[in-house]
């Protein structure tokens, strides 16, 4: 019964009166040291020397690290190639160059500036167009996706369209900056505590950095205040910062990065710029999409050739694309590394179809909304660019019912009226949708393990891989494992996630936290149920216990429990012969009888295998499906824009919590729109970041939500495909942030007297003011 229900978080309670523990939370024990980060002054260069005694000299100063105290030189998620400390190159502006540890907090940053610097700086790289012309590429797509004969059909095309669309990055904001406190243990053994998204890569990380085997780390994750994608790989070195000083001092250390370091120093979301050729009818049918994919990966690989690819993945949007080639390509800039966002590349690939799309209508003078509903995946046409064939496909439907539940033409008939009055401000309307592909395209990170724990009062600890960073993962697993005994929720405690209890973790990212996590704890539940139930079976039966007789359970297995057999209300009930016996006193029987309450399982999604070389196979599981309808009006005056309403229509199969997704729907929109309207990152010409604090970067706040926002799920009982026929949620509604977007965009169709609307994003107020003042002709 708790699976569908509205089970409040399970920090909800913790959260609001402030008790919730975050890293910086955890009290400071006896010799504790701070640690900070030196950055560099120079975007592009070489570090000439590090001279240190005179922070040495300082009172507070404990030590100062560098390159050379590290084991392992450098880390990275998917290849190694990212000093934890500048050796002599320095490749980005602020890129840590040496570690101080202090006695006091407050004296970090009178140390940090005690440390002196030498460098010779050199011209860096900075934007796509020059790493381009200077062939910088960090990597290049292992093969295009290709459909049709794009050349030819867009020869014959009646209309086409040729294009870039330019698309910005995106700090994190999480609450909680970078953080860890690292403790030395007996023999060398090192407990680190981290604000992490990926604990086994932490472990790892943490033990390469200093040398030392992986079972002599382990890493706790309690939670996160917020991830987003931001602690996925840029957690690890932060994390090794603090254990090389717990190890070299033998005392426990601490690393938090103030907000404006954090926003300073870590990468943000990839700037893209995508080239495009389109060819279509008078009708707006797209024939064939021409699109190269070019990415901003900055100094390092990190997660930009996965996050490149996802962006591939995600050209087609929810639309058939008959003719299609979609290539892709990742410089290198002197940028910090970019690095996983939500949405992984998936929003800069989708938004390019939907300008394309909202253009089109444009240039033909038509509905936009219908432009699309005419382009969707429907009918025979299922077949995606890399050739997995849509299933259970609710497009169509979403489409009919968003139109009807928005009034989208009643409203679209009032905003052209509105709009003919010129009264200084004008209104636009539109619909964009997601289809996220639900899977790590890396096959081997689509598993994950499981612990459960029954205890001797009927009560449960769950130990998983997954991380809680807000997202209710805990929550859904909570309500799964209370399901699958029949006891209430309160009576299932979910545990710190540590690498001791799960190893071998994939990151807790691609949405897929609760599907992978989820199904491991549901397979460990059943393992402990078929052994219950033999032994109900037996005591229903007459079977005796007493000291001279021995039960065997029989050797553990991962079929489905009996299902005669129900776990409801902490009883276990025989529903042919109605025989029931309270759960407790079967475990009780269990323990007496040397029955293991225990178990643990892994889970790996069936199905999967994809071949990037030869574009052939399954890439995803399924896909999280939905659309929004955005109205927004500007002022002509000031470009200043207002949401007037929004409405979303998501389908996530059979919602393990409704509360929950709804929640993570309506945040993931407004951090999508933030991302298109209002958050600009702004460097000066060194590449310091001037918007480096919630003074200069906007993200949006209440104010700044939709006006009207209404929410709703459209049922789909037809998902087998995921745990108990549920969708995934974390990422999906992010990319319908973008309907704010291409609803400026329509705002601007109505001024643009029949020119070409040029809109980059983010579309800030002074984008949309110069839009609104271009001279026509220009
Ligand atoms: N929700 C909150 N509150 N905080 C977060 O950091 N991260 C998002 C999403 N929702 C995030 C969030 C991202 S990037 C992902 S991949 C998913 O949550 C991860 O969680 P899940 O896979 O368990 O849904
Ligand atoms: C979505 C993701 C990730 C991804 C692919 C996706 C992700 C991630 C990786 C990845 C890829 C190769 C590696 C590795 C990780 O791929 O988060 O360690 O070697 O980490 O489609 O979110
Ligand atoms: Mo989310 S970007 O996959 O951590």
């Amino acid at each position: 019964m708790s699976i569908g229900t509205n089970l409040r978080h399970d920090s909800a309670l913790t959260h609001v009166a402030g008790e919730s523990i975050f890293i910086d939370d955890r009290p400071e024990v006896r010799g504790e040291v701070h640690v900070g980060v030196v950055g560099s002054p120079i975007a592009r260069g070489k570090l000439k020397s590090i001279d240190a005694r005179e922070a040495l000299s300082h009172p507070d100063c404990l030590g100062v690290y560098t390159a050379s105290d590290f084991h392992a030189k450098r880390w990275g998620t998917i290849t190694h190639d990212q000093p934890f400390l500048v050796v002599d190159e320095i490749s980005y502006m602020q890129e840590a160059v040496c570690l101080v540890a202090c006695a006091r907090r407050d004296s970090l940053e009178t140390v940090k500036k005690l440390v002196r610097i030498e460098t010779i700086e050199t011209e860096g790289v900075f934007s796509i167009d020059e790493a381009r012309a200077k062939g910088e590429v960090l990597y290049r797509a292992a093969s295009p996706f290709v459909q049709g004969d794009v050349d030819a059909v867009l020869q014959a095309a009646p209309h086409r369209l040729k294009g870039v669309f330019i698309c910005g990055g995106q700090e994190h904001f999480y609450l909680e900056s970078q953080a860890a406190i690292a403790y030395p243990l007996e023999n060398g053994q090192i407990e680190v505590h981290s604000s992490s998204q990926h604990p086994s890569e932490t472990q790892r990380v943490v033990a390469e950095a200093l040398g030392i085997p992986f079972h002599q780390v382990v890493c706790v994750v309690k939670r996160m205040g917020g991830g987003f994608g931001g602690k996925e790989s840029q957690g690890a070195p932060i994390a090794a910062y603090a254990a090389l000083v717990a190890d070299r001092l033998k005392r426990p250390a601490r690393i938090v990065l103030t907000k404006d370091q954090d926003m300073m120093i870590t990468g943000k979301r990839h700037p893209f710029q995508n080239e495009y050729e389109v060819g279509f009818d008078p009708e707006g049918r797209l024939l064939a999409v021409k699109a190269l994919l070019q990415s901003d990966g900055g100094a390092y690989l990190d997660l930009s050739s996965s996050i490149l690819e996802r962006a591939m993945f995600h050209l087609d949007g929810a639309y058939f694309l008959p003719n299609v080639r979609i290539e892709g390509v990742c410089f290198r800039t002197h940028h910090h590394p970019h690095t996983a966002f939500r949405g992984f590349g998936g929003p800069q690939g989708n938004m390019t179809i939907e300008s394309i799309l909202e253009d089109v209508a444009h240039f033909l003078k038509k509905d936009a909304s219908e432009v699309r509903r005419i382009n969707l995946y429907s009918g025979n046409n299922l077949r995606t660019p890399y050739g997995q064939v849509l299933e259970n496909n609710l497009l169509p439907e979403i489409h009919e019912r968003i139109l009807e539940s928005s009034r989208y033409r009643e409203r679209l008939q009032e905003i052209i009226a509105f709009n003919s009055k010129r009264q200084g401000r004008v209104r636009g309307i539109s619909l964009t949708a997601t289809k996220f592909g639900i899977s790590f395209t890396a096959r081997f990170l689509n598993q994950a393990n499981a612990l459960v724990n029954l205890q001797l009062d009927g009560t449960l600890q769950v130990s998983t891989g997954a991380t809680e960073m807000g997202q209710g993962v805990n929550t859904k697993i909570q309500q799964i494992v209370a399901h699958a005994f029949g006891v209430i929720p309160d009576a299932v405690r979910m545990m710190p996630t540590s690498t001791e209890k799960n190893h071998n973790t994939s990151p807790t990212a691609a949405s897929s936290g609760s599907d992978l996590n989820g199904a491991a704890a549901l397979l460990a539940c059943n393992r402990i149920k078929n052994r219950l139930i033999k032994l109900a079976k037996a005591k229903f039966e007459g079977f005796v216990f007493d000291p001279t007789t021995e039960f065997d359970p029989g050797p553990d297995h991962d079929a489905a429990p009996d299902a005669s057999f129900v776990f409801e209300d902490a009883q276990v009930r025989d529903s042919r012969s109605g025989a029931s016996v309270p759960l407790k006193e079967l475990i009780q029987t269990a323990y007496q009888n040397r029955i293991p309450l225990g178990s643990y399982a892994h889970y790996k999604t069936p199905g999967l295998g994809f071949d990037k070389t030869r574009v052939t196979g399954r890439a995803f599981n399924y896909f999280t499906q939905g659309m929004a309808v955005s109205e927004v009006e500007l002022d002509e005056y000031t470009g200043e824009m207002k949401v007037r309403r929004v409405d979303i229509l998501m389908d996530l199969g059979r919602s393990l919590n409704p509360g929950i997704d709804r929640g993570q729907t309506t945040g993931a929109f407004i951090q999508g729109m933030g991302w298109v309207s209002s958050e600009h990152l702004v460097y000066d010409k060194k590449r310091n970041l001037l918007t480096h604090s919630p003074t200069t970067y906007k993200i949006p706040n209440v104010q700044d939500t939709p006006r009207e926002f209404h929410v709703d799920f459209i049922e789909n009982p037809n998902n087998d495909r995921n745990v108990h026929g549920s969708k995934a949620v974390g990422e999906p509604p992010f990319l319908l942030g973008t309907s704010v977007w291409t609803a400026i965009k329509h705002a601007l169709s109505f001024r643009a007297d029949g020119q070409e609307i040029r809109l980059t994003s983010p579309a800030t107020s002074e984008v949309i003011l110069m839009e609104l003042s271009r001279p026509k002709g220009v």
